[in-house]
């Protein structure tokens, strides 16, 4: 047999490879019209590990544009996040929204 002759070779079927890389999502914040701004601010500072003037920042858009991401994580961790937010908004009484959508 000659060295280039591939006439015994096994046609292979392409394999499937599975993504190294886990999906991430946004957590987002959604604006209301009662949540006091600086409970937000605090709320981005403690949960999202921003200092003041970025917290501000994320909160201004959110009041101003409607929604605004707050950080992008994987999944776990993202919701692990959402329903911080949630949690410390209801023991709070304020109606803070809080969700994730993938990035
Ligand atoms: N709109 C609110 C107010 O005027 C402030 C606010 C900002 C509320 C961001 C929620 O996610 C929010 N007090």
């Amino acid at each position: 047999m000659t060295r280039d002759s591939h006439a015994n070779d096994i046609a292979l079927k392409p394999q499937v490879v599975k993504p190294e890389v886990p999906p991430m999502f946004k957590v987002l914040l959604l604006n209301d019209d009662y949540t006091p701004m600086e409970f937000v601010v605090e709320v981005i500072e403690r949960f999202f590990n921003k200092n003041r003037e970025q917290a501000t920042q994320i909160m201004l858009k959110v009041h101003t544009e409607g929604v605004g991401v707050c950080g992008i994580y994987p999944q776990d961790i993202a919701e692990t996040k959402m329903n911080q937010v949630l949690n410390h908004a209801g023991a709070s009484q304020h109606p803070l929204q809080c969700t994730i959508e993938i990035a």
